[in-house]
């Protein structure tokens, strides 16, 4: 009997390790809870069980796998395995993907070959089908390092840690404590000061921290796109992992005037007669807006013109007050639930009510000065006008970019 791989989940990841399997001979079977729920297979035929980070580890068939003691791994597991150029990985709660995009930025523009993956949407196994680089870039997410005791990262870097995703992790403590395995076995550790660690750092620390302008004075906030506090932060990890590397430093600065971010998220668009236009289409929540707008109204001169609506998936934005109070002066609705937006913020904000984003955007225009930004943070779903979020940016940004052209 030939032994086989059972892939558990068959989204990103797990597409890539049955590919990664037909690349090396290895014979895997797929199974989906949604998509292939019907798939059979005997345990007596199993080896290995790479599962998705999505996956919890309270699954049936995870736990059937640790009952019958068949070694149970990811896709991120096995890349490590097989890695053969350094890897820098990237964990922390906020900021990982503009950290990770960033160094990779970094990387390249000081002529180094640099390939980027993992949690940021591309499978860490599919970078094994391009050349061997001089580096890999990873975002790693607490569910990827969850199945993972000992990680070889050569540079590991953690960003910050707030709770988030306890309802899989049980506890702050243990989820920080699996965070922490980024640096477990890296000769460097490039870590947040704000971060108390719980466990040994065997490699080198280096602290980054906003709080010693010293570190950043000759580039922030005038020589760099990106905007609020937290993205320095992001900044001074991926200048950290550049000084390591003895990189220049000249070249990553460089990098930073052009660099506006990943699609999507805060991204500023432009700065049309001194208003700037920040796409942050991504934000389907609450407390994704919550987090933007606190990012980009302390800086601003003027004040936070919000574009919001779409499908509410039964939330409620009450939480969003105290920072449309502090932040926006004017917001515009559109959309599905646009009722319940109006419900909970008219007290608090000039609310106008407009057809759709094009409407609500040439509206924003009317209202604006000098110093204020213009933000696409929708604190919804975008289904019922887009056909997703990354369409509903994309309309944003076109009618901006038909403003300057
Ligand atoms: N599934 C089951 N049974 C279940 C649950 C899910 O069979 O009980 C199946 C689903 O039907 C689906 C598949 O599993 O077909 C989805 O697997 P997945 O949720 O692990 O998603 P992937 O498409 O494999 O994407 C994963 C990461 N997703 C999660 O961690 C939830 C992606 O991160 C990552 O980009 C991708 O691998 C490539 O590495 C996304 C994410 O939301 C962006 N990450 C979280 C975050 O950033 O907070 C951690
Ligand atoms: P992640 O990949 O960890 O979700 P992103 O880089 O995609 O992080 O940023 C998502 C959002 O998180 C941003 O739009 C911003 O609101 C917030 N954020 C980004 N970096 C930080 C940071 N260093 N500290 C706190 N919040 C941040």
């Amino acid at each position: 009997m030939t032994a086989k791989t059972l892939v558990l989940g068959l989204g990103l990841s797990g597409k890539s390790v049955l590919d990664w399997g037909s690349r090396t001979g290895k014979v895997c079977v797929g199974i989906d809870d949604k998509i292939l729920p019907q798939a059979s297979f005997s345990w007596d035929e199993i080896e290995r069980l790479v599962t998705s980070p999505g996956i919890p580890l309270s699954h049936p068939i995870l736990q059937a796998a640790k009952e019958k003691n068949i070694p149970i791994s990811n896709d991120v597991g096995i890349f490590l395995e097989e890695a053969q150029a350094p890897i820098i990985g990237i964990t922390g709660s906020n900021g990982k993907s503009t950290t990770t995009d960033l160094i990779h930025q970094m990387l390249l523009a000081a002529g180094k070959k640099s390939l980027l993956g993992g949690n940021i949407g591309i499978p860490a196994l599919d970078l094994l089908k391009e050349p061997i680089p001089d580096f890999y870039v990873l975002e790693l997410s607490s569910f990827q390092l969850e199945l993972i005791p000992s990680p070889k990262i050569e540079i590991g870097v953690l960003t910050n840690i707030s709770p988030n995703h306890l309802d899989r992790h049980g506890t702050l403590q243990h989820y920080q404590a699996i965070k922490e395995r980024v640096f477990m076995n890296a000769s460097f550790a490039i870590v947040n000061q704000s971060v108390s660690f719980q466990s040994k750092v065997p490699g080198k620390l280096i602290r980054f921290s906003r709080a010693e302008p010293e570190a950043y004075k000759d580039f922030w906030p005038h020589r760099v796109q990106l905007m609020g506090k937290h993205n320095l932060e992001n900044i001074l990890a991926a200048l950290a992992v550049v000084e390591i590397l003895g990189l220049s430093r000249k070249a990553a600065l460089k990098c930073l005037e052009t660099y506006t971010g990943l699609l999507h998220r805060c991204r500023k668009v432009a700065e049309i007669e001194g208003v700037i236009w920040i796409n942050d289409s991504k934000s389907t929540t609450s407390a994704s807006t919550q987090a933007a707008l606190a990012g980009i109204g302390p800086d601003l001169k003027g004040k936070v013109i919000l574009i919001a609506g779409g499908q509410a998936k039964g939330a409620s934005f009450e939480s969003l007050i105290p920072a449309v109070q502090a932040q926006v002066k004017a917001l515009l609705i559109f959309g599905q639930d646009q009722d319940q937006l109006w419900k909970d913020l008219h007290e608090v904000v000039e609310i106008y009510r407009v057809r759709d984003l094009i409407e609500a955007m040439h509206q924003a225009k009317k209202l604006a000065n000098p110093g204020d930004a213009v933000l696409l943070s929708p604190a919804c779903a975008s289904w019922d006008m887009f056909r997703n979020y990354a369409h509903r940016g994309e309309v944003f940004e076109d009618q901006v970019k038909a403003w300057i052209s």
